[in-house]
């Protein structure tokens, strides 16, 4: 019989030789990722923002093992000769064998070493190695899913390479191994299978499953206990991946991943339940004085604003003072990334603006990447009119400026009337007809590939929201990830977040969500729900999460209208704040951002006793937020149960004396003796019972 189905797979043998007690400093740490030096999503942030943390703590004993992807390592890695005998004579010996294998640091904070492995180069093993797997293993790949060919070739490239160091060692280190999600995780399922003596762990961030069946229409949560999984996978036509990921999850030492929703759904989708749930953190920086992050909230929004003048050109009839920036941002999953009832919950909002006669206007950013051609020349136009009416204010102001000097030389104050004179004028009104514009101003920046059957265009043509004067509510589509080096909106995506007043994620699959978690660093509030890990995490661990500007939308226990609803009520609440509001919501936001750094959030410890390797969940020398902790409500928001159901924060007494931060540490400190802990909230989910909604002329929804 074949030896891994023979496996038995959640055992926690393999590491007899391991002592009963090992000193940690001596272990060595790997860990493998197909995102190592590699963005392509969220385990990318995971392991970048960790890096320099885990760097100290294991210092020369840690290293990163990627794929190597040329232009990536062009911009951020230093390739360097390895440090490490063992590991030097590893991959000379492997690349004497037929690989590339590349040693360097990363350029991030924290300089980690890394390996990089070119699986393209190793491409003549493929037919073999899938034949191995599907002797050993009876996984069999198709050979036209290339993502899966990668994972194949990444897996037996580094469960080759944990081998090879063992085997140059002539006394082996105790080797921790940790692979991330399912493109890694064949080189675990290999090391359990040839019985090598390292410690795995493996983490999921997602579930593949769980990710098809949420984006379909299925009412997912309440059915976990009853998918056929194989049938399911089967259907999408990811059995092979599907196979990859669970004989991963299943044969690893240690199983771990994001959040609680996610360990349930592991439970029942992979079948295994997860040893430990990990929360993704931070790598937060502070800044000394509290007004420096608004400082950079205010001159980012001018430069968001500099872009809406360009964008809306011949049709800027509201007030770019009283204009409210929200975005989303993401993978782009239409309906796991909550996109759809975002564009509902607009055109509702939208309605209520102009029954209420808001003089507030909201600007949504959609920031997901499709394919596209390019950005389109009305967009482009826009910022060349922009430009250009900015140029002719300059010229006419020099010449302005200049006629103004004459006349105050010679002692004169000067004719008003004659300042400026009948060129000037000219110049000003040629650049006043070129903002004359036939057209709405674009929803999309870009030049949409699949145009007609994109979901979010298509939802907009359903909504009729479309850059109309009449809106309150305006939308622009970026298909695209922000670049410093965009001639249309030159902002990487964090000075983008800080110009914004409001991140809007209302996804129903969500394992964590560093979205939501990125604008609370930032001091940025932000809508999640009680399906992502974050909003689960924030909901457990801070007592009125609202009054921070975490608003958690409930998408568990009440159906999509009515989450939809919530998600209006939410939008229009945060419309109706003042300035001063918005000002004071962000310090609380900013306050909470200690819980989601890295060095408080936890680390993963390992440490081996008998049972080889075991995750001790520890946040750094205090572990607070482990054993419950709970941020009180902020020392402002009155305690009344009446006044507390408002989640924006309320203009008090204690606003105005300013003190209000040492009331808060107060309270705080008085809270972390407490220790109040509380259980997470249960299953079963509200069904999804996903309907299309269309908003008719005057706003309101219709169900079909
Ligand atoms: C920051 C700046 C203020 C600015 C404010 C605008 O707090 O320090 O100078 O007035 O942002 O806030 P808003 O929510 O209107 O963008
Ligand atoms: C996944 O990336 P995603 O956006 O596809 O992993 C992230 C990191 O753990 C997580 O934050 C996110 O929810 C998952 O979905």
């Amino acid at each position: 019989m074949p030896l891994a189905r023979s496996l038995s797979v959640t055992s926690l043998s393999g590491l007899e030789e391991w002592d009963e007690e090992f000193d940690l400093e001596d272990a060595v740490l790997f860990e493998i990722a197909w995102e190592v030096a590699n963005k392509v999503g969220g385990i990318y942030t995971v392991i970048q923002t960790k890096a320099r943390l885990t760097a100290e703590e294991w210092g020369e004993n840690y290293f990163l093992v990627g794929p190597y992807v040329e232009s990536n390592v062009r911009t951020q890695v230093e390739l360097i000769e390895p440090t490490n005998p063992a590991l030097k004579s590893t991959i000379d010996k492997m690349n004497r064998s037929g690989c590339k294998v590349y040693f360097g640091r990363w350029l991030i904070e924290g300089s980690p070493y890394v390996i990089l492995i070119d699986v393209g180069f190793t491409a003549w093993s493929l037919d073999r190695w899938k034949s191995e797997l599907w002797e050993n293993c009876a996984i069999g790949v198709p050979w036209f899913d290339r993502e899966a060919n990668d994972a194949v070739l990444f897996g037996f490239l580094t469960a080759w390479l944990l081998g090879e160091v063992r085997a140059q060692c002539e006394e082996p280190p105790h080797i921790l191994a940790h692979f991330h999600e399912w493109l890694a995780g064949l080189g675990l399922v290999l090391c359990r299978q040839r019985q090598l003596p390292v410690a795995t762990i493996f983490t999921t961030h997602a579930t593949l499953l769980g990710r098809y069946l949420c984006a379909g229409n299925v009412d997912f949560y309440n059915n976990l206990a009853e998918f056929n999984v194989d049938k399911e996978a089967g259907d999408r036509q990811i059995y092979h991946r599907y196979c990859l990921e669970r004989a991963a999850a299943r044969c690893a030492h240690v199983f771990t991943t994001v959040s609680q929703i996610t360990a349930i759904e592991a439970e029942h989708l992979l079948k295994r339940k997860p040893d430990i749930v990990t929360p993704n953190g931070l790598n937060v920086k502070k800044f000394s004085a509290m007004h420096e992050f608004q400082n950079l909230h205010a001159q980012s929004k001018n430069r968001i604003q500099e872009f809406i003048r360009g964008h809306f050109y011949g049709h800027l009839d509201f007030n770019l003072d009283k204009c409210l920036f929200l975005f989303i941002a993401g993978r782009y999953e239409f309906s796991n990334k909550g996109a759809d009832i975002f564009l509902e919950a607009l055109a509702r909002l939208n309605y209520l603006l102009r029954v209420n006669h808001s003089d507030v206007t909201v600007i949504a950013f959609f920031i997901m990447p499709a394919r596209t051609n390019n950005f389109n020349v009305e967009t482009l136009k826009g910022q060349a009119v922009r430009k250009q009416l900015w140029d002719t204010a300059q010229t006419v102001k020099e010449r302005f400026g200049k006629k103004l000097y004459e006349s105050l030389l010679v002692g004169q104050l000067p004719d008003v009337s004659k300042m400026l004179d009948k060129e000037d004028f000219t110049i000003m009104k040629r650049a006043i007809f070129a903002t004359q514009r036939q057209c709405q101003p674009p929803i999309c920046t870009h030049n949409m590939l699949e145009d007609s059957s994109d979901p979010i265009l298509n939802c907009i043509r359903r909504i009729g929201l479309f850059n109309s004067s009449a809106d309150r509510v305006k939308i622009i589509f970026h298909p695209e990830f922000l670049s410093s080096t965009s001639p249309l909106l030159p902002m990487d995506y964090e000075e983008f977040v800080r110009g914004c007043h409001l991140g809007v994620f209302p996804s129903y699959y969500e394992p964590w969500g560093y979205t939501p978690a990125e604008c609370t660093v930032m001091g940025i509030p932000s809508i999640s729900t009680n399906l992502s890990g974050f909003g689960c995490f924030m909901e457990e661990h801070i007592a009125d999460p609202s009054a921070y500007g975490i608003y958690i939308l409930d998408r568990r226990y009440r159906g999509v209208d009515e989450s939809c609803n919530q998600l209006t009520s939410f939008l229009f609440q945060f419309c109706k704040q003042s300035r001063r509001q918005r000002i004071i919501q962000r310090n609380r936001t900013e306050r909470l951002s200690d819980l989601l750094d890295w060095r408080y959030l936890g680390r993963v410890r390992l440490q081996s006793q008998k049972l080889k390797a075991h995750i001790r969940w520890c946040g750094s020398s205090e572990p607070i937020y482990a054993s419950g902790f709970r941020y009180p409500r902020p020392a402002s928001v009155p305690p009344s149960p009446a006044l507390s159901r408002h989640s924006s924060p309320h203009h008090s007494e204690a606003e105005d004396n300013d003190d209000e931060d040492e009331r808060y540490d107060e309270d705080l400190e008085a809270e972390k003796d407490r220790m109040n802990i509380r259980q997470p909230v249960a299953l079963p989910f509200k069904n999804k019972a996903y309907t299309v909604y269309g908003a008719n002329g005057d706003g309101a929804t219709t169900e079909k």
